[in-house]
């Protein structure tokens, strides 16, 4: 059975986009393998964040991984940080990843740019080195991800190549498995942006009051051309908007079309709010129930379990490959 394995990093507040680009894609894919839903707790540590934030997201994670319809018994939902062999991989990972290709990594040439050099923490630069060892440790071949994420698998994809080629067959090639439509949910503020969970102008989050998400939806910016179209480099914003309704409707961007054709954007907007809150009200209601509950430290310590069987594994495999001396 294949493996599958993807994480998020509870620095903020979960937004549509990853529910779009991620944590929808994971509920499609869980009954096409055994997979692996992380939360990345040990990445979050890489722009400062404060104790309290850092655990009540990742508890809120976990309990929107479930009240999504992930499924604790197809699904292995733990904390990366439950995970030693994460860190334990890193460490010897860096050593075959170098400062050239870190440096022209998207993500971090953007979280950087505003930054001094001295401020800057080393994991940060070093953040594509705990994501490949996160991805190699399930023996996972398909990753999904949204379309920023790309990048990071790619260089994964590199440094197995490079392992490979050095000590054999030891890790297994992986894939980013992107959706074809909402790959890049883009700012509501600002569509030539993605929506980012610490960029809060633009965003929806999952938590936000129905009221609030209206009223976002309907200010979005949008443009003069007066007609509901999908063109993303004339009309981003339109496109966005015709995106999230798509993505959580299912219809089809001919179908939105012809759907609003000489209407005003007033009720398309009106349509896209519907169809947003119809999602995530319901979706904000289980997570509560769940919250409530104390289901998430059941399922957390369950998924930590066997995901601590299959890790271990990998890494003593990769151990005795390199050399390390392990009776
Ligand atoms: N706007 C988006 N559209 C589609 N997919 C998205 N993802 C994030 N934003 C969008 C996908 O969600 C997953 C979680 O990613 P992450 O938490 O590891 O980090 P990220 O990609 O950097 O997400 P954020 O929300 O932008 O977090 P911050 O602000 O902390 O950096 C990934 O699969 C990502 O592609």
């Amino acid at each position: 059975m294949d493996h599958i394995l993807s994480g998020i990093k509870p620095t903020g507040q979960l937004t549509l986009g990853n529910y779009i680009g991620a944590i929808n894609k994971f509920v499609k894919l869980q009954d096409s393998g055994e997979s692996f839903l992380f939360i990345a707790d040990l990445h979050a540590l890489t722009l400062p964040i404060e104790p309290e934030v850092l655990r009540t997201n990742s508890r809120d994670l976990a309990a929107f991984y479930l009240a999504a319809g992930l499924d604790p018994n197809k699904s292995n939902i733990f904390l990366q940080s439950d995970v030693s062999a994460h860190a334990e991989l890193a460490i010897i990972l860096q050593n075959y990843l170098y400062m050239g290709e870190l440096s022209r990594m998207t993500q971090f040439k953007d979280k950087s740019s505003k930054m001094k050099e001295e401020a800057i923490g080393l994991g940060l630069f070093a953040y594509p080195v705990l994501m490949a060892a996160d991805i190699v440790l399930y023996d996972s071949k398909v990753i999904p991800v949204g379309e920023d994420q790309v990048q990071h698998v790619e260089l994964a994809r590199d440094l197995v190549k490079r392992f490979n080629n050095r000590y054999g067959d030891v890790l297994v090639m992986p894939r980013a498995e992107v959706n074809k439509v909402g790959a890049r949910i883009m700012s509501l503020s600002d569509p030539t942006k993605k929506m980012s969970k610490s960029d809060p102008k633009g965003d929806i989050y999952l938590k936000d009051d129905p009221a609030v998400m209206r009223k976002k939806i309907m200010s979005a910016v949008t443009d003069m051309e007066a007609h509901v179209h999908y063109d993303p480099e004339k009309q981003p914003g339109i496109s966005n908007l015709m995106t999230i309704l798509s993505c959580l409707t299912g219809k089809s961007f001919d179908e939105i079309e012809k759907e609003f054709e000489g209407k005003g954007y007033g009720d398309f907007k009106r349509a896209v709010a519907d169809a947003v809150v119809n999602e995530l009200e319901p979706l904000q209601q289980r997570a509560k129930q769940i919250i409530d509950s104390g289901l998430v430290d059941e399922v957390l310590e369950k998924g930590a379990k066997r995901a601590n069987e299959i890790a271990s594994g990998v890494l003593s495999r990769v151990q005795k490959a390199i050399g390390l001396y392990h009776k």
